[in-house]
């Protein structure tokens, strides 16, 4: 095998952000872009001579090519084997499994997430660890900075691997495994959950439920399992084939861009249980008939009814949630006498906690759920997690979640996003707020008076790093909470995340539409940051 040397010079946009490099494809195919980023990965970790590494991504347009280059990048440093999905196809949590149930050395996921694909849309890029999760935040930045020395790169000048065939291959001395991408992952799902229970749910003539894989990876993942072990009918799985674009669909399960799961889920007729999942298949939306359950709400309701699932049935040893994802599940985690740790936004921040056996359970607002099954969020699993808990509780989904209001009370919840807003406008809002933070507290907003406010700050209590500037808090004494942070995954200007939080304990209210009920607050939100004024908005993009 002849390994090149190609003289490059660095780019000074290869930060990652919240998830892993993300940035249009345009800019990915650039000459060099790919490969001065992925040199920039090896050369920022030790020790990996002779190991393995998995890479698969989401099927957008780009993920082949990136997976050629990749595979000879990886021969001319000198890995001795990878294992790729099939097809270049590996879901993120299904990359996580892979890389976990053989020990390799970590792992390469191609993929922009809910972002839009196509020749014209979003790519991405991310390292993830030997323990299946994403890179630290010491790793990503030492990327980072070896981008921006970076003079030149190694591949091995070979022909291109194929990527359809389930066999072994080599590329110079190094071994290439293609896998089928779904078996590990569907082998780990019927360890975790109660197959036989929910075979007899989806079979029991009462019961229907529709997911929605928005033509993305989930696709093949959802009609194994679903359809296929648990019987669930032939056309349960709506949008099953991974598409290059996505069908042009917006491959980000909310109320918003899955529109068509959410219409079918409304009426008498409506199947029982709906769901969705995104690009790379790490995040869900749960759906009742008629009836949305915010993903703050999903991660309450899973940690109380833990102990119903054969995997986790012996108990939670304790709970994450990012800061801006309600407080529901601290209530939970207070009822069950367990650990509630508040991380910043990323689900890299749960690893070091997942590692140390802290918790059990860990979630986020942005529609992503997971445990210590693998180390990144889990579309698929959260699906089946409630499926479990439907087949053992015999009720349906609001009835579940109003139950669960009853018990705990209810953190009436929204999101409000603007979206592709200029960045010079969102940043001079956030430094805004940040300047007023000191002045805010005691300060009476109509209803509301200011407790604490700060720009959140984050001590990893495994390793004591430290995150700061994760996100402003406004606190109010009644427990209400405004947090404002710009979103670290878009690829276009800034999105300006606004998250809007009440307790509500009033037995009348609880099943009150929550933009009525928060309606004060919403509109303290866009007074005390004075976003018409930043950012030229007066209403949201997205509200979730
Ligand atoms: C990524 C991260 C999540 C984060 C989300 C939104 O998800 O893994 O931890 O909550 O982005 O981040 P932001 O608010 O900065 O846009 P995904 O599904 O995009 O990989």
């Amino acid at each position: 095998m002849e390994i090149k040397t190609v003289s490059t010079t660095p780019f000074d946009d290869q930060r990652p952000g919240t998830s892993g490099l993300r940035k249009k494809v345009k800019v990915f195919q650039q000459p060099n872009y790919l490969e001065n980023f992925v040199q920039s990965i090896f050369d920022a970790l030790d020790g990996f001579q002779g190991q393995a590494l998995v890479v698969g991504g989401d099927g957008r347009f780009y993920n082949r090519e990136a997976i050629q280059v990749i595979v000879k990048m990886a021969a001319a440093n000198g890995f001795g084997k990878v294992i790729v999905g099939r097809g270049a196809l590996l879901s993120t949590p299904a990359a996580s499994c892979v890389i976990r149930k053989y020990g390799t050395f970590g792992g390469i996921i191609l993929s922009a997430s809910h972002n839009p694909g196509g020749p014209d849309a979003d790519f991405g890029i991310k390292y993830n660890a030997s323990n299946g999760g994403p890179a630290a935040e010491n790793i990503t930045e030492a990327i980072y900075s070896l981008s921006l020395d970076i003079n030149e790169y190694r591949i091995a000048d070979t022909a291109d691997i194929d990527l359809e065939t389930i066999a072994e291959q080599k590329v110079g001395d190094m071994l290439v495994e293609v896998i089928d991408p779904v078996s590990d992952y569907a082998d780990m799902m019927q360890q975790l959950f109660d197959f036989d229970a929910m075979r007899n749910l989806l079979g029991s003539g009462s019961f229907t439920m529709s997911f929605d894989a928005m033509n993305a990876i989930t696709g093949p993942y959802a009609r194994e399992i679903l359809e296929n072990r648990l019987g669930a009918p032939a056309g349960t799985v709506l949008r099953g084939e991974p598409l290059e674009d996505f069908g042009g669909a917006h491959p980000d399960p909310n109320l918003v861009h899955a529109k068509q799961l959410v219409e079918m889920m409304t009426g008498d007729d409506a199947p029982d249980f709906g769901a969705a999942s995104d690009g790379d298949g790490d995040r869900n939306m749960i759906l009742g008939r008629d009836f949305y359950v915010t993903p703050s709400d999903s991660l309450a309701i899973l940690a109380a009814n833990a102990r119903l699932v054969p995997g986790y049935e012996q108990g939670l040893a304790g709970v994450a949630r990012s800061m801006p994802t309600s407080q529901a599940v601290d209530r939970v985690a207070e009822a069950l006498d367990i650990d509630c740790y508040e991380t910043p936004t990323g689900w890299k921040f749960f690893g070091n906690l997942l590692d140390a056996g802290k918790i059990t359970l860990c979630g986020e607002e942005s529609f992503g759920t997971g445990s210590d099954h693998v180390r990144e969020k889990d579309g698929l699993w959260a699906v089946l997690f409630w499926l479990n808990v439907l087949a053992v509780r015999k009720q349906a989904v609001a009835d579940i979640v109003t139950d669960h209001w009853q018990k705990y009370g209810r953190d009436v919840y929204t999101r409000h996003d603007y979206e592709g807003v200029p960045a010079a406008g969102a940043n001079e809002l956030m430094q805004g707020l940040r300047d007023a933070i000191g002045q805010l507290k005691g300060q009476d907003f109509a209803a509301y008076k200011v407790e604490h406010s700060d720009d959140f700050s984050y001590t990893d209590s495994v390793d004591n790093s430290v995150s700061s500037n994760q996100g402003i808090r406004i606190l109010f004494t009644n427990g209400a909470r405004i947090v404002y942070r710009l979103s670290g995954t878009g690829t276009e200007g800034a999105t300006l995340r606004v998250y809007i939080e009440q307790p509500e304990k009033d037995p009348k209210r609880l099943e009150d539409d929550p933009q009525e009920m928060l309606s004060e607050l919403i509109n303290l939100s866009r007074s005390i940051a004075r976003i018409e004024h930043h950012t030229g908005r007066i209403a949201p993009d997205v509200i979730t």
